[in-house]
């Protein structure tokens, strides 16, 4: 049983494990402790991570890159069009207004949306996970930015499904930062609550959290963020600098030409590395289109002038902390983490913003990760982790209605405002007959970022009939849970008995016995942490005048997947995963008979030299000098099949060597052995 965190980025991802030692993070195949998040399909087989990251220029149509961008989003949002529009993939429109992904594989194209591409680098990750541990894995944690919708936390889950992971908790990025931050952290200057501000600039985006800290105990107060900010727009500044440069300059518009914009823009995001340590950097390329090589160079003053705009953007949701927290004065530390951070601008913006110097306490690209195993470790009943209760809180606050209007007491219908603790419980009564519907929502779409539907699901109360009166109770528990997903948990009905032997004996009369049969849906009670409510926390009694009906509950999740969809995602991912093993053990078996036919040559003429006769020496010779050719040719790309039985071929002529060479080694050996006792 092992517990993992991943920090799934746009640009690298990160596997955290937690041993018993302490939480280590895991090298992937290329011994780096971040595996780029990339998914590629070559001809036959698909390659992910790393491997994904060097296919990528030969498989140029076929890579997805970035794929948090697009997963649980619509097609027809402005900001996905923008991203698709430099996105070299085929994509279009689903039935659903979901995002279709269509890549050339196996000689024909295949459709996947966001979700199964996630799915895919999350087996990837798994598989280097259960490599390095040598145990199988499922239950992880994950970390996730805090503006993710409900749909989008959804997607996740569905990718995590299909990849065989078991997410105990998908965890807010800054959360799980501030908790590897705190749980260690035992210098704070008050033993009163202590605020820290938690800025991740990560490749497509900001979040800023502010949390406070008290002895075993952390608090999230604020959630921030620029959904669409982050280290590649100041790639993008550097990249339109050096294509209007290199229009007038060479006479190249590299717009127009695919290969040549994704070499100038990794060109650039180097450039944009090297400005961070150094006051000015040379850009060169060799042969970029039209055989033309360009050379460039950039001062750091003149790189951020350029991106001024985005840094002021950078201000507007520290700002939004401050709003929600109070007076910079109040901040005992503003830690700044993500690759993204590493611009010298953005620090001198920070501090000035904050007055005061932030910090990089923490290691900036494994963090997340860090925090994620951690909270793993915590949630895990095989593992003890120190008492340390992690309290956060959703960004967007979320309304609920019915049939017959807004619920809840908030204005707008919210039941869960922003700042609600994750998890959290709501009960709520209504009067009705049949069957009825809730629909959950965003209830201010200011606090969203730009284009996203206010519709999260809708949940169906029923069948039910009740045996007499014209409307009865029905209980229904609407849980926040520890995902930061809205769903409702049950329904019940109670229908109090007219029995004139009887009196009523509810202590719920508050809501219940009141004769106020137009309410809609009253917001009885909220209970922040569900561990600690029980049955009765809703005020029922059992009692003879009562009967209680549990009442089924369905779901329908907006532009969500279905069972049946997952299912066959589940599906089709076992198949190409088959696929990429079966070519695996292909390339091995062929690498095989390769080392095979040199080692053998080598030993033939050294080694085996005085175990084989001249006629044999001769006929093994020739076999290989054939398979040498026949692997160059025809054999190039052949089944496995055809690589074993080749090697068994050339294993029958050598055994007979072989074991006349290990017959007398043993009998050397056994004469060394003698002469020494
Ligand atoms: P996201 O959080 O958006 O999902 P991510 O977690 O993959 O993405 P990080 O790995 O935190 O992102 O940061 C990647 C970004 O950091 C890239 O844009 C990269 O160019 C940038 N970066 C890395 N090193 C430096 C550096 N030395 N100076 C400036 N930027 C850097
Ligand atoms: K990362
Ligand atoms: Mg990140």
């Amino acid at each position: 049983m092992s517990v993992v965190g991943f920090d799934i980025g746009n640009e690298n991802c990160v596997i955290a494990v937690v041993k018993q030692r302490g939480i280590d993070v895991l090298l992937n195949d290329e011994s780096n402790r971040e595996t780029p998040a990339v998914v590629s399909f070559g001809e036959k087989q698909r390659f992910l991570g790393s491997a994904g990251a060097a296919s990528a220029m030969m498989n140029l149509k076929s890579t997805v890159s970035q794929v948090k961008r697009l997963i649980g989003r619509k097609f027809k949002e402005p900001d996905v069009q923008n991203e698709l529009k430099m996105f070299p993939v085929e994509t279009s429109e689903g039935p659903d207004g979901e995002i279709l992904v269509h890549m050339k594989y196996l000689g024909a194209t295949h459709t996947f949306n966001p979700v199964q591409i996630m799915a895919m680098l999350f087996s990837h990750l798994k598989e280097i996970t259960e490599k390095s541990l040598e145990i199988p894995i499922s239950d992880c944690v994950i970390g996730v930015p805090s503006y993710f919708t409900d749909l989008q936390r959804h997607a996740y889950l569905n990718a995590a499904t299909i990849a065989g992971l078991k997410p105990l908790r998908l965890m807010h990025d800054c959360t799980a930062t501030a908790l590897n931050y705190g749980i260690y952290k035992t210098d704070f200057p008050t033993s009163g609550p202590n605020c820290v501000v938690f800025i991740d600039i990560g490749h497509c985006d900001t979040q800023v959290s502010i949390a406070s800290f008290e002895a075993g105990h952390m608090r999230i107060l604020s959630h921030t963020f620029d959904g669409s900010l982050g280290g590649r727009d100041f790639d993008e500044v550097l990249f339109s600098h050096f294509a209007a440069q290199f229009k007038e300059q060479y006479h190249i518009d590299v717009y127009s030409n695919v290969k040549a914009c994704i070499r100038l823009r990794a060109a650039c995001e180097k450039l944009k590395k090297v400005l961070s340590a150094n006051p000015e950097a040379p850009l060169t390329i060799e042969c970029l289109m039209e055989e033309k090589d360009v050379k460039g160079f950039i001062k750091r003053e003149e790189f951020e002038k350029l991106a001024s705009g985005l840094l002021e953007r950078l201000s507007i949701p520290c700002k939004k902390a401050f709003a929600d927290v109070g007076l910079p004065e109040k901040i005992h530390s503003v830690e700044l983490v993500g690759s993204g951070s590493r611009i010298p601008a953005i620090t001198r913006l920070i501090a000035s913003l904050f007055r005061r110097e932030p910090r990089r306490t923490l290691n900036t690209s494994e963090c997340v990760a860090r925090g994620c195993a951690l909270q793993c470790a915590m949630l895990s009943p095989v593992f003890r982790v120190r008492e340390y209760e992690v309290q956060d809180i959703i960004p967007f606050s979320i309304g609920f209605s019915s049939e017959e209007g807004p619920v809840g007491t908030g204005s707008n219908g919210i039941l869960f405002r922003r700042g609600q603790p994750i998890p959290s419980i709501k009960l709520l009564t209504f009067q009705r007959s049949s069957t009825f519907h809730l629909e959950a929502f965003y209830a201010n779409q200011q606090e969203l970022p730009p284009g996203v539907s206010s519709k999260i699901s809708c949940f169906t109360i029923g069948p039910f009939s009740i045996s007499h009166g014209e409307k009865a109770r029905v209980k229904v528990k609407v849980i926040l849970n520890l995902h930061g997903i809205v769903s409702v948990e049950s329904a019940t009905l109670i229908e109090d008995h007219v029995d004139d032997s009887v009196t009523r004996g509810n202590t719920h009369s508050n809501i219940s016995g009141s004769s106020d049969m137009v309410a809609n849906g009253v917001e009885d009670s909220s209970i922040t942490q569900p561990k600690s409510s029980h049955a009765s926390a809703d005020g029922l009694r059992e009692d003879k005048a009562t009967r209680r009906l549990e009442i089924p509950v369905s779901v329908n999740t907006y532009g969500g997947m279905t069972e049946a969809e997952l299912y066959e995602a589940q599906q089709k991912e076992i198949q190409l995963a088959q696929q990429d093993r079966a070519v695996e053990l292909t390339k091995e078996r062929k690498n095989a008979l390769e080392s095979y036919v040199y080692e053998m040559r080598n030993k033939l003429f050294n080694t085996y030299r005085s175990f084989a006769s001249d006629q044999e020496r001769e006929g093994i010779s020739r076999s290989l000098q054939q398979t040498e050719e026949w692997l160059y040719d025809d054999g190039d790309d052949e089944t496995e099949n055809a690589y074993t039985s080749k090697l068994e071929g050339l294993k029958k002529l050598v055994d007979p060597i072989d074991n006349r060479y290990k017959d007398e080694e043993a009998r050397a050996q056994a004469t060394r052995d003698l002469l020494k006792s």
